[in-house]
């Protein structure tokens, strides 16, 4: 109970501190009295108020938090407002977000392959997820994306064959034909980042279940991904196919699009950091011309069941990437506690 309320009180101050200068809260249900700049928020005067909390934060009552499931569920939190860009007036979009607590696993696959098939996934390691995080549910879609480019943030994604931009009836499809640094900048803009291997991988495996799969071991089928062409032969709405969900509601983590990491690419885990940090030849990550970074889950035009295990790397060139209709991105945010 102490633990579960000391989850809950920095969630509260993490939804009031993960966004920038750059955004005000909008007028909204909950009626925050007017348009806040972040810097002005009293949070004592927010967490005094527990029940409004809870209302804005969709989180059942306190008194009944025993009688959850898991903390995970508890803190599966929508959006709890809207926020406005207010350079441009452009609503952020929202995010529907899953709650990964810290935690450890043995990342790499313990079954469905071996080290002489994929030795990019080996050595297995055991790798400690210091600071729990959210991540996306879905993919980013079309239309959260267009929301950054009509801010201004974000730039045009390519347009060719078989991407989604620009196209009928397809807002809730992921966005693709993006680069890795225009998933970035998109993560940024929303106040997150893209998520690290390890990051992925965790959720991936619902905090490291001893799974292959995202659902478990069950074989891949039509039904639970969108990975061969057979299926459908394009990326589908983001989380069409429920059934092949984590355990935590994950949508998508295996086939639709695959996914951006935020690590540089290295073609095995020798000397891999054996914590959340992303592995990265450079500061922060950044890049000044083209390399391999780290992708993650298959995609729609992946013939091969291999491809779609959770533990499976592969790779793409950032700025370039090789299939451009065939990847996307979700994002991550972080709190410390
Ligand atoms: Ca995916």
């Amino acid at each position: 109970m102490i633990r579960s309320f000391i989850y809950y009180t920095f969630a509260c101050l993490f939804c009031l501190s993960c966004v920038s200068d750059r955004f005000k809260y909008s007028e909204n249900p909950y009626d925050l009295d007017q348009s806040i700049n972040v810097n002005d928020v009293d949070i004592d005067r927010y967490l005094s108020n527990s029940n409004q909390m809870n209302d804005m934060m969709n989180i059942p009552d306190m008194m009944n938090i025993s009688d959850m499931m898991n903390i995970s569920d508890m803190m599966n939190i929508p959006d709890m407002h809207t926020l406005v860009d207010m350079q441009v007036g452009i609503e952020i979009p929202t995010i529907d977000w899953i709650f990964i607590e810290s935690g450890s696993f043995m990342m790499g696959p313990t079954k469905g392959t071996t080290a002489n098939e994929y030795p990019e996934e080996f050595p297995l390691r055991l790798v400690t997820i210091q600071d729990s995080f959210w991540i996306g549910k879905t993919e980013v879609t079309v239309a959260q994306y267009k929301a950054c480019v009509q801010s201004g943030v974000c730039t045009l994604p390519q347009n060719l064959q078989g991407c989604n931009w620009d196209q009928i009836d397809i807002d809730q499809h992921p966005i693709n034909c993006v680069n890795w640094l225009q998933a970035r900048t998109f993560a940024h803009w929303i106040g997150g980042e893209l998520p690290t291997e390890a990051e992925w991988e965790y959720a991936g495996r619902s905090k490291g279940l001893d799974v292959i799969y995202p659902w478990g071991d069950e074989e891949p089928n039509c039904d639970r991904l969108n990975y061969d062409q057979p299926c459908f032969q394009s990326t589908t709405p983001v989380c069409a196919l429920p059934q092949g969900n984590t355990q935590l509601g994950l949508c998508d983590m295996a086939g639709n699009v695959y996914e951006f990491m935020l690590d540089h690419y290295h073609p095995s885990y020798e000397q891999a950091p054996t914590n959340q940090e992303p592995w990265c030849d450079t500061l922060n990550c950044e890049i000044t011309e083209d390399r391999f970074v780290s992708i993650r889950g298959g995609s729609w035009g992946n013939p091969y069941d291999h491809g779609v295990r959770v533990t499976h790397r592969n790779r793409s060139m950032a700025l370039q990437p090789e299939y451009p209709n065939n990847g996307g991105f979700r994002v991550v945010k972080k709190f410390n506690f």
